[in-house]
């Protein structure tokens, strides 16, 4: 069960975030709007939402999920792969020492964003991709076993993030995408396949028994509700311009 979330508002610069979409720059006074909803959505949930104010020095940082790692037993501080996206983690160690006793810390050479892991129970899989190098999973693999938890690396070949294809859903169930189809990684798990022209809802959220899934992807959601779970609808279009998902906008525990 998660209880929290926390968000970042997007900044008046979002549209100088890092993107390879081609889908045109981002509104920002609609992105606001969207951030709201999806605020909204999280607080139906259940979820007590923390609203971090926004950082025009940093145009992603409302992709708050890439700056750290929540784990029931500590957080740890991600170090991001894009320099531009570095000293977006100043803020995050900050606010997570009020809700965490114990606080890691990824250090150079290794660079990691959190988009990169997927927690299913007490394992954590690690996207080994442009942004995460396997100085950053080493160490992660090492905080992780500190505290009786355990993790493995994932060599990406395409996406940007490891998340960007794969979204575990509890109860065994993973929604799976595009090169990971084939993974013998994730032969073990119930798989949730997504089409290919559909592979922006591979990106999506187990929040309680509920899932989130981006608006706009008919057949991604009704897949998702044949395995058994309620879905909501969140339209996320002006993040998905700069290459963020779902999940991308929160970080949860
Ligand atoms: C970036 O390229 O870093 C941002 N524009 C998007 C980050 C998306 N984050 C994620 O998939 N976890």
């Amino acid at each position: 069960m998660f209880t929290k979330a926390i968000v970042r508002k997007p900044c008046k610069n979002l549209a100088s975030g890092i993107t390879t979409a081609n889908m045109g720059l981002p509104e920002y006074s609609k992105a606001l709007l969207q951030h709201e909803n999806y605020i909204n959505v999280l607080q139906d949930c259940g979820l007590k939402v923390i609203i971090m104010e926004a950082d025009d020095n940093y145009p992603d940082s409302t992709f708050i999920e890439d700056t750290a790692l929540l784990t029931p037993k500590c957080a740890i501080i991600m170090k991001p792969g894009a320099q531009s996206r570095r000293g977006e983690t100043t803020a995050i160690a900050e606010l997570l020492k009020d809700h965490f006793e114990n606080i890691e810390a990824i250090s150079e050479p290794g660079t990691i964003e959190a988009g990169d892991i997927m927690m299913v129970g007490k394992h954590f899989y690690i996207g080994l991709s442009e942004r995460t190098n396997e100085a950053g999973a080493d160490q992660l693999i090492d905080i992780l076993l500190k505290y009786g938890m355990t993790g493995s690396k994932v060599k990406l070949n395409k996406v940007l993030h490891l998340k960007t294809g794969l979204s575990y859903l509890e109860k065994n169930n993973l929604v799976i995408s595009g090169e990971f189809l084939n993974h013998e990684e994730f032969k073990k798990f119930n798989q949730i396949k997504i089409k290919k022209e559909e592979g922006y809802a591979a990106n999506c959220i187990w929040v309680n028994d509920t899932v989130l899934v981006p608006e706009g992807f008919p057949k991604s959601k009704k897949a998702i509700e044949q395995a058994g779970y309620k879905t909501i609808e969140i339209n996320v279009s002006e993040f998905q311009k700069l290459d963020g998902g779902l999940s991308c906008l929160s970080l949860r525990v």
